[in-house]
């Protein structure tokens, strides 16, 4: 039977996705059309009824404008909103900034699936000469933390995971036990790491699964905070499809 419900969303389309680019912690903006999806995204949950107690997101721009943007749409802007580098994307290491169609030229479409879609092989680092490096490290959001032995420098989906877990665990569990209706707006890769974990998909399996932006998406859980319904998506069936199939195709070469 379910006890608890959760709603998960990806961030709307940002200007990273629209031209893309490996984004990871670089904090881009959401595109016009990522902006539309986030209030389509607040609509649709509008007229589903959902209310929040409280709310989620990462420290970077385009999950805190997507949450934002819903928020505003189901008249909730003032419910406690809660920030954290554990729910940032995946950090995309050396590959960050570099255009994935051109970069599957370059190095091959299988390379590209195994950096964006292996369980464990990691992207390559963020060397100190990166475009990136000191614009991502520098950044006041993250004075406090992560702890300069846990700030990364790549991660590949296990290591995401590693750091996420625990704020699922200690910070998310622990509300919905207090009877909490929760919205998490994050990323493609944070989210697939949670939805990996609460389906138990194996290594193999998560490899298959692509997250649309700015779809919202529930889950019911038991007593034991085992899906009861998976991944519900708020949205038509063609729709996510289409949506789905254009995140997987971003690793072809053109
Ligand atoms: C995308 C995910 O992250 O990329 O970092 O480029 O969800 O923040 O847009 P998001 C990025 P893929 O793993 O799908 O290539």
């Amino acid at each position: 039977m379910s006890k608890y419900r959760i709603v998960m969303v990806r961030h709307g389309e940002s200007e990273w996705n629209q031209q893309n680019l490996f984004c990871g912690w670089y904090d881009a903006n959401l595109s016009e059309k990522g902006k539309s999806e986030a209030a389509a995204a607040g609509k649709a949950l509008k007229e589903a009824g959902y209310t929040f107690d409280v709310a989620h997101t990462s420290q970077l721009t385009r999950a805190q404008v997507t949450l934002a943007t819903i928020l505003k749409e189901i008249g909730q802007e003032n419910i406690p909103i809660h920030k954290t580098w554990r729910l940032n994307e995946r950090h995309y290491g050396g590959l960050t900034g570099m255009n994935k169609a051109e970069t599957a030229a370059k190095y091959g479409e299988e390379q590209v699936q195994i950096w964006r879609r292996s369980f464990d092989t990691p992207p390559p680092p963020m060397e100190p000469d990166h475009k990136y490096y000191e614009t991502i490290v520098k950044d006041p959001r993250y004075a406090a933390e992560p702890k300069p032995e846990e700030f990364p420098k790549f991660e590949s989906l296990k290591l995401t995971i590693e750091r996420t877990l625990p704020y699922w665990n200690g910070t998310i569990i622990p509300q919905l036990k207090e009877g909490k209706k929760i919205i998490i707006a994050a990323h493609g890769n944070s989210l697939r790491g949670i939805v990996k974990h609460l389906d138990q998909m194996s290594n193999d399996a998560i490899m298959g699964l692509n997250l649309p932006t700015g779809i919202p998406f529930v889950y019911e859980l038991d007593e034991n905070f085992k899906p009861v319904v998976s991944m519900k998506f708020l949205g038509d069936e063609e729709t996510v499809k289409a949506a789905i199939a254009s995140v997987a195709a971003q690793g072809k070469a053109k």
